[in-house]
């Protein structure tokens, strides 16, 4: 990709917190934030491993502890956060770390006056499309599973906690951030690391972005979603795709989740997250 990308901001707030650190994206946005800001701070559940820059340090959280997190958001002007259950699973555990969390995470960022959230909703908001629909952030969500629904929860609590306190939040919904796009659904949906960490950097430094939605998607041609207007918003300028790998793709078998055309998993852009679930709720040993 040639698109024409404007300098990096110079205005990215100068402590960050980095929840869910330890993870996959966790991992691949510490580099690039710990460059961008003055002091990045770094939270995951369970402690990391060091060696840590001079800027960087570590505080273990879990989101579900009320009294930690009012603690942890002390003296950070922005928080980048990415900490939760990141997949389909039964209820409980995306209670504890995606709604309760997200609560902790936006009164204790009231209490702090923090001013800006990046919070990584997701694709699975929409889950629930056919892949033959071409969607614009405004479209009414369509949830694929408890997940996408507690990444809506999450996209509400942003538009709450500006509209009575002021806190501004880009909430991303990101589609497949991997280094390569790896099946067919991919092609649509798949973001590079460099350009996530492009739009993790414009979300934190764009002036005056209220509480805006916008994809988090390379410029891939087979794209389900329109992101012109939303990655204006905060000046991204995606610089990859998912053309460059498409033969190489198509070329490799279907992955199971892929190969029944009528079932849900192919038909609709959630993918194999419809093929999870229903769980056993009440404990009955019984799936309905
Ligand atoms: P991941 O599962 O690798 O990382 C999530 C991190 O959150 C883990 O390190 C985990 O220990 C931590 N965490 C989980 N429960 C916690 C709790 N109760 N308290 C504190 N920390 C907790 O997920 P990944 O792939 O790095 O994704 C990061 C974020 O981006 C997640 O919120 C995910 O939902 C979202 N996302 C990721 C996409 C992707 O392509 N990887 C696509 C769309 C959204
Ligand atoms: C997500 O929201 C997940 O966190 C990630 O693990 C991927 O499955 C991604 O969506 C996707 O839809 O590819």
């Amino acid at each position: 990709m040639s698109a024409t990308q404007p300098a990096l901001p110079a205005a990215v707030p100068a402590r960050v917190l980095l929840t869910g650190a330890a993870g996959t994206l966790g991992r691949a946005l510490r580099e690039p934030l710990r460059t961008a800001c003055k002091s990045l701070r770094l939270s995951d559940l369970k402690p990391m491993d060091g060696p840590w820059a001079p800027n960087e340090n570590f505080v273990a959280c879990d989101l579900a502890d009320r009294a930690g997190m009012h603690v942890l958001l002390k003296d950070v002007d922005a928080v980048v956060h990415l900490g939760g259950v990141s997949v389909e699973t039964p209820f409980d555990p995306i209670l504890q770390a995606n709604i309760l969390g997200v609560f902790h995470l936006y009164e204790s960022a009231r209490v702090n006056g923090v001013r800006r959230v990046v919070f990584a909703s997701s694709n699975h908001c929409t889950g629930g499309y056919p892949r033959t629909e071409h969607l614009q952030v405004t479209d009414p969500p369509r949830p694929d599973g408890y997940y996408g629904v507690s990444k809506l929860f999450g996209e509400h609590m942003a538009q709450l906690y500006f509209d009575r306190y002021g806190i501004e939040t880009v909430c991303l919904r990101i589609g497949s951030g991997t280094p390569q796009p790896v099946d067919k659904r991919m092609l649509s949906t798949w973001i590079s690391l460099p350009d996530l960490a492009q739009l993790v950097l414009r979300s934190l430094a764009a002036p005056n972005v209220g509480c805006s939605v916008v994809w988090g998607m390379s410029a891939n041609s087979a794209a389900w979603w329109d992101n012109t207007a939303p990655a204006q918003r905060v000046g991204y300028v995606p610089q990859d795709s998912s053309d460059t790998f498409a033969a190489q793709v198509l070329a490799q078998p279907l992955p199971d989740y892929e190969r029944d055309p009528q079932g849900a998993t192919a038909r609709l852009q959630g993918g194999s997250f419809l093929g999870v679930g229903p769980f056993d709720t009440f404990g009955t040993g019984k799936q309905p």
